[in-house]
């Protein structure tokens, strides 16, 4: 199976976030990808470079000036005399208006980011766009012909919505991919979440739509991480009305817990009768992993992977999260062997 990588991620770096009241280096870090690199050369996978795609193709699913923020704002923060990691500190919650983008640097910041964990280094949007490129590219392999198709995305995806970023994630590289499948022909795309963290971006971008299905597995929202979406009662809206569907479960899930809400899923994308599908692979249901309270172990990764190659749709896997960097590699390359 092809893999999509680019040494680009290596600019998003040196990032802290705050963590138990102490501002720590970012958990989301390089040599994530360092250790999934060595073990999917170790399993001869093909490694290949994204393709060129000009920033028009993130105005599928972003908006032109959220993309425009992204790309000019470490710029903006430095000709304010600043360096290090940009971290907002005010958003237009509740109670303060959201109708318009303050002029200054900090307050759109503010604007575009809903959490305070997500820095903007210097090479932040190389990384990001180059991460796009790699769904991007994902996406076109498979709609080429491609049985599967990985795309090792760093930074990850799946939090960033139409003009919001969040949770390490500045473009929703999820998303491009399952839009890139219906403008390739795709008549109806499936994303599947699997990460952790509920992919309240991927949600929010398709929640009104009813041509792509967004189904999660995740860490309840009550206690986890992002809180304020991926509740089991957000179906979808409008022509999306029943195309969302979100299976939160508990802290300390295992197995045999988890195995079952997977093929509730799998079933409803079966149902829905998808063309193709998008994973967003995250592997921080890991039972060690430092942010996260799964207890699934390396080899249950293996039986995922088998399950969801099982749906038999052309697919596209987008990395997400995964954070216990000593075994990330073995459980991604777990997950992807049933597509090899
Ligand atoms: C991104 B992905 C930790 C606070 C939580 C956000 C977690 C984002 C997870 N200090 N930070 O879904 O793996
Ligand atoms: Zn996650």
């Amino acid at each position: 199976m092809h893999v999509v990588h680019s040494p680009l991620h290596a600019r998003h770096a040196g990032g802290v976030e705050l963590h138990r009241g102490q501002l720590v280096p970012s958990f989301e870090s390089p040599d994530r990808i360092d250790h999934i690199l060595r073990a999917l050369q170790a399993a001869n996978a093909p490694i290949g470079l994204p393709r060129d795609y000009p920033i028009e193709s993130l105005h599928t699913v972003h908006d032109p000036a959220f993309v425009a923020f992204l790309r000019t704002a470490y710029a903006r923060w430095q000709e304010e005399g600043r360096s290090g990691s940009m971290l907002p500190s005010g958003f237009p919650a509740r109670s303060l208006r959201r109708d318009r983008v303050p002029e200054g640097v900090n307050g759109a910041m503010g604007y575009y980011a809903f959490d305070a964990g997500t820095p903007i280094v210097e090479g932040t949007w190389e990384a990001a766009f180059a991460s796009a490129r790699c769904a991007l590219t994902a996406a076109h392999l498979v709609a080429e012909g491609e049985r599967a198709a990985y795309a090792l995305c760093r930074p990850p995806g799946h939090h960033a919505a139409g003009s919001v970023y969040g949770g390490y994630c500045y473009l929703n590289n999820a998303a491009l991919a399952a839009q890139a499948l219906r403008g390739a022909g795709f008549a109806r795309v499936a994303v599947l979440d699997i990460d952790y963290h509920h992919g309240n971006g991927t949600q929010d971008i398709f929640y009104a739509r009813g041509d792509v299905f967004f189904a999660s597995l995740h860490g309840t929202p009550e206690t986890e991480y992002p809180y304020f979406l991926g509740y089991a009662d957000e179906r979808g809206e409008g022509a999306g009305e029943g195309a969302t569907l979100n299976l939160p479960l508990p802290r300390g899930t295992a197995w045999a817990a988890y195995a079952q809400a997977l093929d509730v899923a799998l079933r409803a994308i079966d149902r829905f009768g998808a063309d193709a599908l998008v994973v967003s692979l995250g592997v921080d249901t890991f039972e060690d992993d430092p942010i996260s309270s799964f207890a699934l172990g390396t080899a249950h990764f293996v039986e995922m992977g088998a399950r969801i190659a099982a749906l038999r749709r052309p697919t596209v896997l987008a990395q997400e999260g995964g954070y216990a960097v000593e075994a990330i590699g073995a459980n991604v390359a777990g997950v992807l062997a049933a597509f090899a």
